[in-house]
């Protein structure tokens, strides 16, 4: 088994979205044993803190209904800096939000590394909202569309270059909430959607297979995971802001993260929107781990 050296990156941010608590959801994912977790399986796990966030909500920025717009992109240009800095250590960045803006930072400090660098998106939505199309003014409903290049200029500029992905090398996993202006983006750039029916008829053996070829025939030089815990069902995650009911099952994702962990493609990750004021006695967390466990290595039998 390939050992990997892992930094863990906190990032307690609750201000892409209006439901409080999900700032803890590091606290709540080191609660419930990460390092330990890595660490059992004979990673070598450095935790390198929390990255600083401002909870001393600033003056909305006029003329926009992006929620907190300017403290989400602070955060993000710090996270962005450190995921980068962590790559050049020669380290297997994993960061633990905070809700779903913080990928805007992951993926901003991934991108120069990766020239053709594939996502894998696990979550109930496709976060593929524009400041145009969002319902909510959210930005954890955005980073997917942000990364692709689309999206308010600041944010899409995070270090000074865009896009950071193509939509080629994306593919969604679990979406069953999706918001009609990100129904067209998927179909006007070919994003790749195993939705819930998808994983219903296929199955998610077959679906993750398919997953793996697709991004093999691209020829991708990594992959990211972005893995949203509201992509389960809310039966196995209570604790997220936006649940979402008919989604993936417990043992649905433990196969999920099973096989990516075969395919050796995984080079990054991010587990997200863990909120424990929502959840009940850390099952949430508790999940996560466990999640990540079976995506590094652990093995039934
Ligand atoms: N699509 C909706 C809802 C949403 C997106 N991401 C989450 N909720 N977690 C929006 O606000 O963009
Ligand atoms: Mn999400
Ligand atoms: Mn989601």
């Amino acid at each position: 088994m390939k050992k990997l050296n892992f930094s863990i990156i906190g990032v307690p941010m609750d201000l892409g979205q209006n439901r409080r608590g999900v700032d803890m959801g590091p606290s709540a994912i080191r609660y419930a044993g990460v390092v330990e977790r890595l660490e059992a399986l004979g990673h070598n796990v450095k935790d390198e803190g929390d990255i600083a966030i401002s909870h001393a909500r600033k003056e909305q920025t006029p003329n926009t209904h992006l929620r907190n717009l300017q403290d989400v992109i602070e955060a993000n240009l710090a996270l962005a800096e450190k995921v980068h800095e962590v790559l050049t250590q020669g380290q297997f960045p994993l960061v633990l939000g905070g809700d779903h803006s913080i990928a805007i930072g992951t993926l901003a400090g991934l991108a120069d590394r990766y020239e053709n660098l594939g996502v894998i998106w696990y979550d109930a939505h496709a976060d593929l909202n524009t400041e145009e199309t969002s319902p909510t003014g959210n930005i954890h409903g955005m980073p997917l569309a942000v990364s692709l290049g689309l999206g308010h200029d600041d944010l899409v500029n995070i270090r000074s270059f865009s896009p950071k992905i193509k939509p080629e090398n994306v593919i969604i996993i679990g979406a069953r909430s999706v918001d009609p202006g990100e129904r067209e983006l998927i179909k006007e750039k070919g994003i790749k959607v195993f939705s819930m029916h998808e994983i219903d008829k296929l199955g998610m053996t077959e679906v993750m297979n398919q997953a793996i070829s697709y991004l093999r025939e691209r020829k991708v030089d990594g992959v990211h995971l972005s893995l949203d815990l509201d992509g389960l069902d809310p039966l196995y995650t209570p604790g997220v802001g936006t649940p979402v009911p008919g989604g993936i099952n417990y043992r649905e994702s433990h196969l999920a993260m099973e096989m990516l962990y075969s395919s050796g493609l995984i080079t990054s990750a991010e587990f997200v929107e863990v909120n424990p004021i929502l959840d009940e006695k850390n099952k949430t967390a508790d999940v996560a781990v466990g999640l990540m466990g079976s995506l590094f290595g652990e093995s039934l039998i």
